[in-house]
C-alpha cells in the first residue's frame, strides 16, 4: 500500500514512521508513505501557506492554492480509487472498521490540516471522505495522519506474525483485550492466575475469552451489541451476566439484612 501525507511538517510523519511495527512494514517494501508539503507549492518570498478568516475571528487558515496544489501532486503519485481523507474532529469516527476498509484502497491521500483549519473549498475539492480520530482538539492532523497509518498497516497482510491476527479473528474480534502477563511469576506481592502456568491450553483461551468478555461488558457494554461473538463466547458471556445479576442481587439483599437489623448504609 502507498500513503501521501500533505503536511506542513513532513519530517514529524517521517521521524515517527521510523520504529516498531510499522517501520518493519516499511522497511520490507509491504508499505510506502511519502509526504507533500503545501508549502513548497506556493510562489511569493514568504512561501506563506495560512491566512486570516473572513469574517474576522482569532486564528489562521490554510490558503487554498498551496493546498490544494500539494493534495493533487501527492494524489498524481498513487493508483487511480485511492481516496483523499480529512483529518478533522467534524469528521465520521475513525474505528477498526473504517481501518478494515480503508486496508483495501490501492493507496490513499490523508490530508493534515493546521492553524484553526482549512479553506472549506478545499475540503469540497479536495477530500473525499473526512475522519476524525476522536471528540478533542488537537494543533493539527499529522497526530490523527499516523493513527490511521498505523492502524491500517497493522491489518496488511504480512506486517504482523500472522499467528495474531488469526487468533484474535478467531475468538476476540470486537472485544477488548484479556490481561497479559509476563515473568516474574509474583512481582510485588501479585501472583500471575494460576491457569497461565498450568499449560492446559483449551483451559487458557476459555480463560483468556472469559477475561475479554468480563472486561467489555464491565467496561464497553456498548462494544458487545457489535462484537460477532461464537456460540462459546456467548455461552460464557450468558454466564457472566448472569453471575454479575446474582451478585448484584445478593448485595442489595445484604444491604437489606443489614438495614433490617438497622445498620446504616
Ligand atoms: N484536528 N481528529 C486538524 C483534530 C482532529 C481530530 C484539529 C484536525 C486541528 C487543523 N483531526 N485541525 N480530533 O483535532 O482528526
Amino acid at each position: 500500500m502507498k500513503i501521501e501525507v500533505v503536511t506542513l511538517f513532513p519530517r514529524l510523519i517521517a521521524g515517527a514512521l521510523e520504529f516498531g511495527v510499522v517501520g518493519r512494514a516499511i522497511a520490507r517494501g509491504l508499505l510506502n508513505v511519502g509526504t507533500e508539503d503545501p508549502r513548497v507549492h506556493t510562489s511569493d518570498v514568504h512561501r506563506t501557506v495560512d491566512d486570516r478568516p473572513y469574517g474576522g475571528g482569532p486564528g489562521m487558515v490554510m490558503k487554498p492554492e498551496p493546498l490544494l496544489a500539494a493534495i493533487r501532486a501527492a494524489q498524481a503519485r498513487l493508483p487511480a480509487g485511492s481516496p483523499r481523507l480529512y483529518l478533522s474532529a467534524q469528521g465520521e469516527r475513525f474505528g477498526q472498521a473504517v481501518a478494515q476498509e480503508l486496508m483495501r484502497c490501492p493507496g490513499m491521500v490523508l490530508i493534515a490540516g493546521r492553524y484553526e483549519g482549512v479553506d472549506e473549498r478545499v475540503i469540497e475539492l479536495g477530500s473525499d471522505r473526512e475522519l476524525s480520530v476522536g471528540d478533542y482538539v488537537l494543533s493539527g492532523g499529522e497526530l490523527p495522519a499516523l493513527t490511521v497509518i498505523d492502524a491500517v498497516a497493522r491489518l496488511l497482510p504480512g506486517v504482523l506474525g500472522d499467528e495474531r491476527s488469526s487468533v484474535e479473528e478467531s475468538f476476540a474480534q470486537g472485544l477488548l483485550d484479556w490481561p497479559h502477563y509476563t515473568r516474574p511469576e509474583i512481582f510485588e506481592g501479585k501472583a500471575v492466575p494460576a491457569v497461565l502456568l498450568s499449560g492446559d491450553h483449551a483451559d487458557i483461551r476459555r480463560w483468556r475469552l472469559e477475561q475479554a468478555l468480563a472486561r467489555t461488558a464491565e467496561r464497553r457494554p456498548d462494544l458487545l451489541r457489535t462484537a460477532q461473538l461464537s456460540d462459546e463466547a456467548q455461552r460464557l458471556l450468558d454466564e457472566i451476566k448472569s453471575r454479575a445479576g446474582a451478585r448484584a442481587a445478593a448485595a442489595a439483599a445484604g444491604t437489606a439484612a443489614s438495614e433490617d437489623r438497622g445498620e446504616r448504609k
